[in-house]
């Protein structure tokens, strides 16, 4: 590959950490900011208040510790790790942002909004628990309307029409150019590995020009397909193919992704909300804005939902899309609705007959060994 396309590669790598300069600048051309920490916000409407989208996953223990003091040490990483950097500003997205959003979907998160909020502006949207029925569309329609008139309030601005269809396009265009990269997993035998594919979705979190995002990736999408064309691939029809499912991975990358792949193994689909969770379905362009929205966010087949039949569907289908040999589930330690939801995908899988496995971790490089020995038993039993 020649040094054009790895320094893109290496900017996507590199994107968190160097958008911590840019969300300076955008503050100081006082543009404004909202924080997120789910896929189940609406992004569409932040842009169209002229704001920014950030994300707030943290995915470092580094703040841990002083989270602790507050919050129950059993609570999962990703709540204990966002709280520890608003609590002792070390994250500059959170520092620089100017209303934080959340949504209540686990109970962990929802419980902690509530202490976030004595020390930022939090907007809390009330999820719906279920897709099912007129009241959940309702409710969520109606508190996507609440987002937007807090929107206009906190940012002097109105969200016209006009200006929401515009981010809807907008979003729908990223959606659709990250969904054709990550389908570069679909080729047989592959020429990106799981973790580039990984490294670039995380990086498009903390790309603040979306037009240079999109340019890039579609050069990336044809270097990678000129690479299949003339034969470079990095496995062979007998490497073992992995599907990854469950959590967030924002801070288990490393200790999971990398140990599937040095096995030989290559990790070619995330159904998860890196991945197909978030970006596989786009919003309707063609129907009130309000409504497209509550159907594109309220459908995300999160654990959170109860009953969650979506994620089997589109598990299923990206097993067969994808020639997937083996499902790796990642849940994070004390995250009840995936560890929940575990014995089902389990059966699910077994129903397919694709083997699965299912790695219960934190942020902590404690259970390092532990986690490499389980992967690579399973990776040799496929
Ligand atoms: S849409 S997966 S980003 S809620 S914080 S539920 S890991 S115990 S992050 Fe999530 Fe939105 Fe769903 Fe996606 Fe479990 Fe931890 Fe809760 Fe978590």
């Amino acid at each position: 590959m020649n040094n054009k396309f790895e320094n893109m590669l290496d900017s996507f790598s590199d994107a968190r950490r160097n958008g911590f300069l840019k969300v300076k600048e955008l503050k100081d051309q006082n543009k404004n900011i909202v924080g997120v920490f789910c896929t189940y916000t609406p992004k569409e409407l932040i842009y169209a208040a002229n704001a920014y989208p950030v994300s707030l996953c943290s995915i470092s223990e580094e703040t841990i510790p002083e989270s602790e003091k507050h919050l129950p040490k059993n609570l999962c990483p990703l709540i204990k790790a966002s709280y520890g950097f608003a609590l002792t500003d070390k994250c500059p997205y959170m520092y620089f942002s100017d209303l934080i959003v959340g949504e209540t979907t686990c109970d962990g998160k929802k419980k902690m909004y509530e202490y976030l909020g004595e020390l930022k502006d939090v907007h809390i949207m009330q999820l719906p628990h279920t897709q099912k029925g007129s009241l959940s569309k309702e409710l969520w329609e109606n508190e996507i309307s609440i987002f937007k008139e807090k929107l206009e309030s906190k940012f002097n601005t109105k969200i016209t029409d006009e200006k929401l269809k515009e981010a809807i396009k907008l979003c729908n265009r990223e959606r659709e150019i990250l969904k054709e990269f990550y389908s570069l997993g679909k080729l047989n035998p592959s020429v990106i590995s799981g973790y580039e594919i990984q490294k670039i979705l995380q990086g498009a979190n903390y790309t603040f020009d979306k037009e240079l995002q999109n340019k890039q990736i579609l050069e990336l999408i044809e270097t990678f397909k000129n690479k299949y064309k003339n034969k470079e691939f990095l496995s062979n029809k007998k490497t073992p193919r992995i599907l990854v499912t469950g959590c967030p991975l924002g801070g288990v990358v490393d200790k999971i992704i990398k140990p599937i792949e040095e096995t030989g193994a290559i990790v070619v689909a995330y159904e998860n909300c890196g991945g197909a969770k978030n970006l596989e379905f786009n919003v309707d362009e063609n129907i009130d804005p309000i409504v497209a929205l509550g159907d594109k966010y309220l459908n995300i087949p999160c654990s959170i939902m109860s009953p969650n039949s979506q994620r089997k569907e589109l598990l299923e289908r990206m097993v067969k899309e994808y020639e997937v040999d083996g499902v790796i589930e990642v849940v994070l330690q004390s995250c009840h609705t995936y560890a929940i939801e575990t014995h089902d995908i389990r059966r699910h899988c077994t129903s397919l007959n694709v083997p699965f496995i299912s790695l219960e971790t934190d942020y902590s490089q404690s259970d390092l060994g532990q986690v490499k020995t389980r992967i690579e038993a399973f990776v040799e039993m496929i």
